[in-house]
């Protein structure tokens, strides 16, 4: 009984590892830069990683490195560059957005990975920007985290919101899952007056919950029975 639990633990144990460490199946990195909210109604521009896309001003994917996408233009209003979003780890959120703009506009960048494997899972974020001109605002949100679909825009975990001129601010949210999920990030850049100008970096990493960390404990002292009973006979 004891041996059939063991083996059932290693099993566990090593399915975790196995998806902690595979690369993504079928997922896709993808940007979404819309004149709304909700990106409906069109006018709308959608960018998977490493494709060209040179419509509604916009350059397509410049960055030619995997789960990393560049991409300016012209756009709603505002002169901008994306200049990089990036999304590092296949198992937990680890994404970024860098940006700078000019003109008068408003424009919602989104950034969405999928296949995330560690929940349930805190979502840190933090966001500097700096904002020039009267009444320009930049809002950070992080969505999703509850299904693994592409731009995964409801629910909205954390909203970061800055002010001309800008400064530093962190929140943090929970992902509940369940895995595979997928995680938006969400940047709306809002210009009002001639002249603005602004930047920021939106970054977002996650941890795992005690739950996680639990099972994955459980995980490995089933490893470490199993090869002391080898051991032992
Ligand atoms: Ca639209
Ligand atoms: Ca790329």
């Amino acid at each position: 009984m004891k041996r059939k639990l063991s083996a059932i633990l290693t099993i566990g144990v090593a399915t975790a590892l196995l998806l902690a460490t595979s690369q993504r199946a079928e997922a896709a990195f993808v940007l979404d830069i819309c004149n709304d909210a909700a990106c409906t109604g069109g006018n709308d521009y959608h960018l998977a990683d490493n494709t060209t896309n040179n419509t509604l001003g916009l350059t397509g994917d410049t960055n030619a490195t995997a789960q990393r996408i560049a991409v300016s233009g012209s756009f709603n209003g505002l002169n901008f560059t994306v200049v990089g979003a990036f999304s590092l780890s296949t198992a937990i959120p680890n994404m970024d957005i860098t940006w700078n703009a000019d003109g008068v506009g408003s424009v919602w960048i989104y950034a969405t990975d999928q296949n995330f494997s560690t929940a349930p899972a805190t979502a840190n974020a933090s966001f500097s920007s700096t904002l020039t001109g009267t009444g320009a605002t930049a809002v950070a949100t992080v969505r999703g985290g509850d299904d693994n679909s592409l731009l995964n825009l409801s629910p909205i975990l954390l909203t970061l919101s800055e002010s001309a001129p800008g400064g530093f601010l962190t929140g943090s949210g929970a992902i509940s899952g369940p895995a595979p999920y997928s995680l938006t990030l969400g940047v709306n850049i809002n210009h009002v007056t001639a002249g603005t100008t602004s930047s920021g970096d939106f970054n977002v990493t996650a941890v795992p919950e005690p739950a996680s960390l639990t099972l994955f404990g459980v995980g490995l002292m089933g490893i470490v029975r199993a090869a002391r009973r080898r051991f032992v006979r």
